[in-house]
This record gives structure tokens, C-alpha cells and sequence, in this order.
């Protein structure tokens, strides 16, 4: 079909007042949507009059775009960049955790305004499947907030309320399955031909086993393989993660169109950033991992081209759990534009590494990996989040000189579990090998040492350890995001333990209840959660003010830092050094410098105390 007739659909249903701005970015992002759509589903018989439907459905959700968001939109259309600004600030948090429910999140604004947030990922908050649901993970409708954190109308007031604070809310959209209970999954048990489609289902073993043989595992504990049968059926569905999230069949176009829909529909309530879960997985092969196949990336690609259509004030952010080598792919390339962001979870990892390691040899490797990225993308940087620390993102970096990786992997996750005389307080995730690392779980100031710590100075170090990840996701040249109650240094949470539905994943030891009484004494520094809340904040406010920290700008390593110590330059006037040892570290410096966190003045060197961290401005 000729790019005029494809174009043409979606101009045929949109009122007269939005078919130029509509005609200018059709002319852009039709001919991409519509060769990348060709490629995947091409093969077909009626694309033509799929792709012509689907162009008016996008035209349909494009009218019904509220005014406000439209205007976002064009503003941001107009400054691409508008979210690579150093005083772009993300905090991560579980709706019930953090205030209840939507309302509650509401009334905890002016506690984000107070740290800097512009930016709020709320974890899954659709309606989820009755029962286990991997926290929200498996969505049993895309139109719908779960019940027991709000309605719709909630939703809508929430996003309305947030923008009107500077607050952008970023939602996790889970493309790559939904829950056994989700509308499609009861009519594909009901033996509707059309929602089996929607699946990857299988009449016997023959086809599992043959893909078996190369796939990985993400829950080898608990849920082990990636088939599930189901009786109803009488035969075998593809489950990547728990047995009752069904992976969507992406080379049914029917899938894509939905998705895209659902997508928008969301968009079109105010939300802002689509955090793109498992986006590794949507595309299978026979004889590989399915993971990050070029189909995939042609999948976000396409995303990429509607939401440029229809809604280009919307963010798309890639959560693909993959090696460094994999990751910016994500992010897209001068010609190929895909995800806005993408999580750099080889730098997490590698700076909880260099805790245990004493030593910074993985994280250089790391940032040496981390190439420059195409213009309007970059990483999300974190220390935390609501999953493990997967360990094997840095299976290639841990072997760089001759190192055996999976050996090393295995001490650090040995060592966040609390052996080998550790300070760590955590547990490792899915491995029952001990000479293996899958992954680590624990609140960041666990990890860091803070539950164990018997006296004054062993708390001190343990708040140094947990700054020091904060700086380093601060000043790195990334969207940093902050996981809800790191900020006032909150521990475990075993709680878990009791709740039959949860008690099997030990990633709740890292979801607790937002603390109250640690959130009232944060003014106060006499407390630990008062030393960590002021002292991360100073660190944001001396953030805003340093163009150097803008995402973007100009980063190199300094090689010649000594080994415990990770010394980042950005741009000329502008040096983070972090020293990741627990013992003093010197290094010379070229020429004179200030410390724009404590104000004290350097000339020619450095000495950083144990896990110190100073950010030095020229002169
Ligand atoms: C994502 O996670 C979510 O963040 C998890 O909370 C969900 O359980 C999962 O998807 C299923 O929806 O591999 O890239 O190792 O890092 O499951 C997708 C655990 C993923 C997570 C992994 C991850």
C-alpha cells in the first residue's frame, strides 16, 4: 500500500483542527512504522487492510488526546531532550508501599517535590491476576487499576496532579505476557481460535523440548522451565517466567495492534514514561535464547514510530535485564530510533561488585563498554530496585584478564548473602548451586551493611557504602532513579516470610512498607535514615547546579586512579572520585579543586577516607 493511502486512514478519522500537525508527522515516522511493520508481518494475507485498520484505530486514540496532553506533546516535540537535564530526578515505589493507594501516592507529592522527583515510576498498579501475581505482574486487564489501589478516576486525578507538580508518572507496561486470567487467556482455555492465536501454544512436548535446549531459565527455583501445560487446552503454553504469565505470540499481528492500543489508551490518562517490561523476550527463535532478537528491537522500533505519531511527548523506557554488549541496542542508533531509555543494570551490578571486590577493575570495564548514544536517549542509572542484583549481566566483564567469572560472581553473591565474615545483610535469589550466582537480593542499606552494624563507626562506613552507590548513579551521566526507602536508609523487610503468596521470592525482602516514622525524623541527623535522607539530598540540590551532570555531557574515566578507587570525569571542570576500598586512597589531581559537597579545598591530591566520595569542581 502507498504511503498516501496508509496515511490517509488515519487523516480520514481525525477532526480537521489536528490533520496538519498529523499530516507533518506522518510525512516523518509513516514510512518507518510501515517498513518495519512490512518486515515483521509483511507475510500475511490482507496486511494491506490490517496495517489500513490499524492506522485508523491509532487516529481514533490520536483524536481522543486530551488537550492538555497534546500540548505537552508539541513542547516536547519541540525540545527532545527536555528529560537528559541534571535536574531530572526519579524515585520507584509500589503504590501499597508508599501510600496505600493512588490517593495516598496523591497526598505524598510534596515529599517528592521536597527531594527533587520530577519523574515517579509507580510499580504495577493494573488490575492483576486474583491470587499470585508476581506483584502486579501479570496483568489481567490493560484498561483498569487494580481494584484495591483505585479507580480509573483515581488514576486520572493522580496524573493530572502530578503534572501539575513538575512530576512525570512513568508505568510499567508489560508487553511481553499477561496473566492466565486476562480476558484473552479465558477465551483461549474456552477454545476460541482467534485468543489462542494470541499465545504460543504447543499440542505436545515436541516443539518445547527442541526450544528448551537453548533457553535460559529467569526463576529456576520456583518456576522452573518456560512451558506450562494447561489442562483446559491440552497442551503446552509458553510461560517465560511464572507458570500464569503467558508470553504474547508477537508474530500475530493481532498481538501488536492490541498492545500498541492498550498502550496508547494508557498514554491518553496522563501517563507519561512506559516502562517496557521483559522487552528482551518478545521475539522467539529455535536454537537461541530468545532473547534480543533483531525482531524484538523491530517490535519496540514500531512502538517507537506510533508513539512519534501519536503521542510524542511519551517516553519509552527499556527494561532488558542483558548484557552490557546487548544493552544499547535499546536505546536505538542515528538511523533506527527505539527506546528513550534503557536500564544500565551492568552498572548497578558492577558497583555492588565493587563494593565486595574492593576493587573497580569490573565497573571500569563496564563504563568502558558504555558506549555514546544516539541524540534524546540515555541510561537509567540505580542502586536498587524491586528486583534480585543479577549477577550474570557481568559475566564478560567479570572475565576480562583471564578472570574465571562465574567463580567471581559466585564470591560476590556469596558475599551480599553474609558470608565469609561479610557485612552484607541479603539472601541470593533462584540458585540452589553455590558455585553459581544467579542473583541478590536486599534493601540497598542491608546490603551495604547498615542491619549489621554494631557500632558507630561500622554504621558510618555502611552510610558511606550507600552514598557512595548513590553518587555514583548521581554523577554518572544517566536519568537516576531512586528506590523508595533508600532515601532514608530503610533495611530487609522479612515480613514476607509469613505471607504464603509471597514467601517462596525472596525479592520482598526489598519491597517494605514505606516507614513512617523514619520519613517524620528525617530533619533530624541523629539518626541513621536522617544521615542518609540530608546527605543524599545535599547531593541532589549540588546535582541541579552542574551542567556537567546532565545525562549527556562529557564522561572519561580516569585510568590512572588507583585500583579501589573509580575517578570519573565530566567534562573538564567537573570530577567525581569514589573510593570503593575500606582502606585510605591518594591520587594525584591536576591542579586545584573544590569539593562541592563539604566546600574543602584541594591542591595537586586527593586522600579518600574509606568509601569516600568527593565531587570536585575546577578551581
Ligand atoms: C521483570 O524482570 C520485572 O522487573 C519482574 O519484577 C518480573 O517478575 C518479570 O519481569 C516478569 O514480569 O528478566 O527483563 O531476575 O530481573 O524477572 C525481564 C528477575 C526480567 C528480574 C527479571 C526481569
Amino acid at each position: 500500500m502507498p504511503s498516501n493511502v496508509t496515511s490517509e486512514r488515519m487523516l480520514a478519522v481525525l477532526p480537521h483542527d489536528l490533520q496538519a500537525q498529523a499530516a507533518q508527522r506522518l510525512a516523518v515516522y509513516e514510512p518507518v512504522l510501515r517498513r518495519l511493520l512490512a518486515g515483521l508481518y509483511g507475510g500475511h494475507a490482507g496486511f494491506d487492510a490490517w496495517l489500513g485498520e490499524l492506522m485508523a484505530s491509532l487516529g481514533a486514540l490520536y483524536s481522543a488526546r486530551p488537550a492538555e496532553l497534546r500540548a505537552l506533546d508539541a513542547q516536547r516535540a519541540a525540545q527532545p531532550d527536555w528529560f537528559l537535564s541534571q535536574r531530572m530526578l526519579g524515585y520507584c515505589a509500589y503504590v501499597q508501599n508508599f501510600g496505600g493507594d493512588l490517593n495516598g501516592v496523591a497526598a505524598r507529592i510534596p515529599y517528592l517535590q521536597e527531594i527533587g522527583v520530577s519523574y515517579l515510576h509507580l510499580l504495577p498498579f493494573l488490575r492483576a491476576r486474583a491470587g499470585e501475581n508476581d506483584g502486579g505482574f501479570a496483568v489481567s486487564s490493560f484498561d483498569d487499576v487494580e481494584p484495591a489501589l483505585g479507580t480509573n478516576a483515581d488514576l486520572d486525578a493522580l496524573t493530572t496532579q502530578l503534572r501539575a507538580a513538575g512530576i512525570s508518572l512513568c508505568s510499567d507496561f508489560i508487553l511481553n505476557h499477561v496473566a492466565d486470567d486476562h480476558a484473552w487467556a479465558l477465551a483461549a482455555k474456552g477454545g476460541d481460535p482467534a485468543a489462542r492465536a494470541m499465545f504460543l501454544t504447543f499440542p505436545d512436548r515436541t516443539m518445547p523440548d527442541r526450544y528448551e535446549a537453548t533457553l535460559g531459565q529467569v526463576f529456576p527455583q520456583v518456576a522452573p522451565g518456560n512451558f506450562t501445560h494447561v489442562e483446559a487446552m491440552g497442551g503446552w503454553v509458553w510461560s517465560t517466567f511464572y507458570p500464569y504469565q503467558w508470553d504474547l505470540n508477537y508474530a500475530n499481528p493481532a498481538v501488536f495492534a492490541e498492545m500498541a492500543a492498550a498502550l496508547l489508551r494508557l498514554a491518553n490518562r496522563g501517563i507519561e514514561v512506559f516502562r517496557l517490561d521483559s522487552t528482551a523476550f518478545l521475539w522467539k527463535r529455535e536454537g537461541t535464547n530468545s532473547m534480543n532478537q533483531p525482531e524484538a528491537h523491530q517490535i519496540l522500533q514500531a512502538l517507537r514510530a506510533i508513539v512519534d505519531i501519536v503521542a510524542p511527548g511519551v517516553l519509552l523506557k527499556a527494561e532488558a535485564i542483558v548484557p552490557t554488549r546487548e544493552l544499547p541496542a535499546y536505546l536505538g542508533s542515528a538511523g533506527a530510533r527505539e527506546c528513550h531509555i534503557a536500564y544500565h543494570s551492568s552498572l548497578m551490578a558492577a558497583g555492588w561488585l565493587a563494593l565486595s571486590e574492593q576493587g573497580t577493575s569490573v565497573l571500569r570495564e563496564v563504563i568502558r563498554n558504555t558506549p555514546d548514544l544516539p541524540q534524546a536517549a540515555t541510561w537509567l542509572s540505580y542502586v536498587r530496585c524491586h528486583d534480585d542484583i543479577g549477577w550474570n549481566v557481568l559475566r564478560a566483564e567479570a572475565a576480562a584478564g583471564g578472570h574465571d567469572a562465574k567463580a567471581r560472581l559466585a564470591r560476590a553473591s556469596r558475599f551480599f548473602a553474609g558470608a565469609e565474615g561479610s557485612y552484607a545483610v541479603g539472601a541470593t535469589f533462584q540458585s540452589s548451586d553455590p558455585n553459581a550466582a544467579h542473583g541478590t537480593n536486599g534493601m540497598a542499606a542491608s546490603l551495604a551493611g547498615l542491619q549489621s552494624a554494631a557500632t558507630d563507626e561500622e554504621r558510618i562506613l555502611a552510610l558511606r557504602r550507600l552514598l557512595l552507590l548513590h553518587g555514583l548513579a548521581l554523577s554518572f551521566g544517566a536519568l537516576p532513579v531512586l528506590y523508595m526507602g533508600d532515601e532514608l536508609a530503610m533495611e530487609n523487610d522479612d515480613s514476607y516470610l509469613l505471607r504464603p503468596q509471597h514467601a517462596m521470592d525472596s525479592r520482598w525482602l526489598q519491597r517494605p512498607v514505606f516507614d513512617r516514622s523514619r520519613w517524620k525524623g528525617r530533619d533530624y541527623a541523629g539518626t541513621c535514615a536522617g544521615k542518609m535522607y540530608q546527605s543524599l539530598i545535599r547531593m541532589v540540590r549540588v546535582r541541579r547546579q552542574h551542567d556537567a551532570l546532565a545525562a549527556n555531557a562529557a564522561r572519561t574515566l580516569l585510568e590512572e586512579a588507583p585500583d579501589g578507587v573509580l575517578a570519573l570525569a565530566r567534562g573538564d571542570q567537573f570530577l567525581a572520585v569514589m573510593n570503593f576500598s575500606s582502606q585510605p586512597q591518594s591520587m594525584a589531581l591536576p591542579g586545584r579543586w573544590t569539593d562541592c559537597l563539604d566546600g574543602g579545598i584541594l591542591d595537586g591530591a586527593v586522600t579518600l577516607e574509606p568509601y569516600a566520595m568527593h565531587w570536585l569542581e575546577r578551581g
